[in-house]
């Protein structure tokens, strides 16, 4: 679908002039942001109304994150539109880039959050009838600055510029209801299109406010003081999205957003089935769910509830359950499974405690497996409570469903053999290609024409013409160098030579992805240019990330790495050889940037603990090698392009697993003065420490009951060995013939390959 560029000029203007006074040649940037994305909702209105429409059996994505990202270029490219209204702005004296100051819509940590963002466009572009249920918090994930290297927070203002693309749907509010509390839930829709699809999914993200509006005269009443609470309470559900990622917090308030989102979306739901007079028995036919996560598992219990509300005996409530959700598994951590304590839940949601309790005697008389529970010890186990009742569970790349088969969920694996299945992660090669390196794009059309962009497998076909890419490609990655360079030159004030390697590393900060260990490397090589005992070709090591703002050890490694980088920086002996750079407030914006000029991308973590990782793929569908371990999908990556043309290193799952029983990190840091000099400096004076985490971080890594629990240490010298390789490699044809032999053979990591599995596999459209 294209609009016709003057239908959407006619609508821009009246938008304009109607909502700001102005007209083209006089909006500011902000008015002409909010007036753009206005008319391209007006132009699409229709075509989205004729998707919700269309009488399909749709699947609900149930997620308590969305990293969207910013919409507007992804949204006027997807519709077809974005050059027409690029040269309509500068007919103007405008410039489409200046929107690059609007704010990211980061309701979302990392992964997790920016997978259901792929997969709802993906979805989109493929025709699926998929929709996103969330929450709208007020503020997404923290703003981040450092000051002497610390990590500081900031309120995420995202709504600073407005939200034009999303609807309040007054119309379509629900009530939910806590023990304590009742609660307004409002949706916000905004249209996810999909790339030259007629095709449009719905992102509903709720809001919670006070069921009546405030009362001044309640002050005069004796209840006056509680209804002011109440109404402070409501708001504060959906004030701010939890910091954490991989980490599990049991923090009441985090409760309250499960439940919320989840409640307020069935209620929703089935009051629409019931407005058109349909058996609630019949529901699978109709909608089927997917739960990204534990998160938002409690919609089980909650559909049990209501339905039996509705007339249904439990049994007939069970088995839409059975019949209509699904689970995603995206961790093996034991920190990241969650767990709720049965009074919490039993003070605060008492009536969906219940369906809890019925699901555990349910199970107990289906199997009478003893090693099978939901609730045990007064706690209930969320991912148990999803396994039993999901029809489909699947984890996210072949090592990771491989381990909850064999490990994690062995016992449930044996009762339901067919339950768990892998679909392997994917990215939106339009936001991930496309859209961040529009050079590339257009290189690859010229060799092999547009189909890739809807078939990414298409990119095979690039194989015989990779040799008279190259040029092109050096070309193309240099002048992304040199465009990243200056940007993180104006936001971080720190100076990277284009000419450079590019080495990143971008990921949220947690010890299992190890950025220690390539902190640990660069002081290596640090200390051995200084010694004048090694040279590398000049290289930057740069790094982004986000740590959870009570993630003690976190934190001490992000200013590990910034102390690394001021004394790097600093030093004129190494400086022409090295830069060292931590990005501030990496996000997805940022990512776009950086995923098209680097040179290495950093998988480094411990075997068997990254479930898949997706960034990864970002940069495999860019060319950029991985210099990583097997882990997550990193295993795949190597399938596909070949072990040969990555730089693989460390220990395997089995090797890992079989290491850390009586594991010794001391003995191997005496053997390796090189390792000891640079763990040294977290306590030797080296680099100032001024709240004394580096020596907390040194002695997680060296001493205590169980220290180094990844395998940094174990790890470091087979890392080196590899990263020494790559950098040798670096430049040579052979070197660049790797680039693009990886980006010829992203294929599979389509999120469009997903969407169509999850689709076929689980959900049946
Ligand atoms: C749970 C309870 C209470 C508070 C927070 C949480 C919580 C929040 C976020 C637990 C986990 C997360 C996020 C997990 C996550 O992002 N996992 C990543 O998912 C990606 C998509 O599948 C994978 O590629 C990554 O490997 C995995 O780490």
């Amino acid at each position: 679908m294209k609009f016709r560029a003057k239908a959407f000029e006619e609508t821009l203007c009246g938008i304009l002039a109607a909502d700001y006074a102005t007209d083209l040649a006089h909006a500011n940037k902000r008015e002409l942001y909010n007036a753009v994305s206005k008319a391209a909702m007006r132009e699409a209105y229709p075509m989205w109304q004729a998707s919700k429409e269309n009488g399909r059996k749709r699947c609900k994505y149930f997620s308590a994150e969305f990293l969207m990202g910013r919409a507007i270029f992804n949204n006027l490219m997807d519709l077809g539109i974005i050059d027409d209204v690029r040269a309509l702005l500068q007919k103007y004296g405008h410039d489409l880039g200046e929107f690059e100051e609007v704010e990211d819509a980061a309701l979302g940590n990392g992964g997790l959050g920016r997978l259901a963002a792929c997969y709802l466009e993906s979805a989109a572009t493929k025709g699926i009838p998929l929709d996103g249920y969330g929450i709208r918090y007020r503020y997404g994930l923290f703003r981040q600055t450092f000051e002497q290297g610390f990590q500081h927070e900031e309120g995420d203002d995202w709504l600073k510029w407005g939200d034009p693309w999303s609807v309040r749907v007054d119309r379509d509010a629900v009530v939910v209801e806590f023990s304590d509390l009742k609660v307004r839930a409002v949706p916000y829709d905004t249209p996810v299109f999909g790339y030259g699809s007629d095709t449009v999914g719905t992102l509903r993200l709720w809001s919670s406010e006070p069921v009546q509006a405030f009362d001044f005269g309640a002050f005069n009443e004796m209840q006056g003081e509680r209804k002011a609470e109440e109404n402070f309470n409501a708001t504060k559900i959906c004030d701010v999205l939890y910091p954490n990622d991989n980490t599990m917090v049991g923090k009441i308030l985090r409760l309250r957003q499960q439940y919320f989102m989840v409640s307020a979306s069935l209620l929703d739901l089935v009051r629409k089935e019931k407005a058109e007079k349909r058996d609630l028995r019949t529901l699978p036919e109709r909608y089927c769910f997917q739960l990204n996560d534990t998160h938002p598992v409690l919609a089980i219990p909650e559909l049990l509830r209501i339905l039996q509300r509705e007339g249904l005996t439990f049994d007939e409530a069970f088995d839409v359950c059975r019949k209509s959700f699904n689970f995603t598994n995206h961790t093996i951590m034991a920190e990241a499974l969650e767990k709720w304590d049965s009074l919490a839940l039993s003070d605060l949601i008492p009536e969906v405690y219940e369906e809890i309790l019925a699901c555990q005697r349910r199970l107990t008389q289906e199997t009478g497996n003893k090693k099978l529970f939901i609730v045990r010890d007064n706690v209930v186990h969320m991912a148990n409570l999803a396994l039993y009742v999901a029809g489909k569970v699947n984890g996210v790349a072949e090592l990771h469903t491989g381990i909850l088969k064999r490990e994690t969920f062995r016992d449930w694996c044996a009762q339901y053999p067919e339950k768990l299945i892998n679909i392997t992660n994917g990215i939106t090669p339009r936001r991930w290609l496309l859209l961040n390196n529009p050079e590339l794009a257009a290189l690859i059309d010229a060799e092999i024409g547009k189909n890739w962009h809807t078939e990414l497998s298409e990119l095979a076909k690039l194989k015989p013409h990779l040799p008279s890419m190259l040029e092109d490609f050096k070309r193309i990655k240099g002048e992304n160098k040199a465009k990243l360079a200056a940007y993180i030159k104006e936001k971080e004030g720190i100076e990277i030579p284009p000419a450079f390697i590019f080495d990143v590393q971008v990921k949220r900060l947690h010890e299992y992805k190890r950025q220690t260990l390539n902190a640990l490397s660069v002081l290596y090589f640090y200390f051995g240019i200084k010694e004048k005992k090694l040279e590398i070709p000049p290289t930057a090591f740069i790094f982004g990330a986000k740590a959870a703002p009570g993630y003690y050890m976190a934190k001490a490694v992000i200013k590990f790495i910034n102390e690394i980088a001021a004394l790097v920086n600093g030093d004129p002996e190494v400086s022409p050889y090295m830069r060292v750079v931590f990005v501030q407030n990496y996000n997805v914006s940022y990512a776009e940037k950086i995923v098209c000029a680097a040179d290495i991308s950093e998988q480094i973590s411990m075997a068997g603990m990254e479930a898949s990782g997706t960034s990864n793929m970002k940069f495999m569908l860019n060319g950029t090698v991985t210099l990583g371990t097997m882990d997550g999908a990193n295993v795949e990556i190597c399938e596909e392009a070949g072990r040969e043309n990555n730089y693989i290193f460390g220990a395997t799952v089995e090797e890992a697993e079989a290491v850390s029983r009586f594991y010794c990190p001391r003995e191997l840091i005496a053997q390796n003065p090189a390792l000891e000099r640079a763990l040294n400096t977290m306590i030797d004076g080296t680099l100032p420490d001024e709240t004394g985490c580096l020596k907390k971080l040194y002695e997680s890594l060296t001493t205590g009951h169980a220290p180094d629990r990844y395998l940094v240490i174990y790890d470091f010298a087979d890392y080196i060995r590899a990263k020494e390789e790559l950098l040798r490699d670096y430049g040579s044809e052979a070197f660049w013939m790797k680039c693009l032999y990886n980006l010829a053979s992203a294929g599979k990591f389509s999120a469009d390959r997903s969407v169509c599995a999850y689709a076929e596999q689980i959900w049946k459209i």
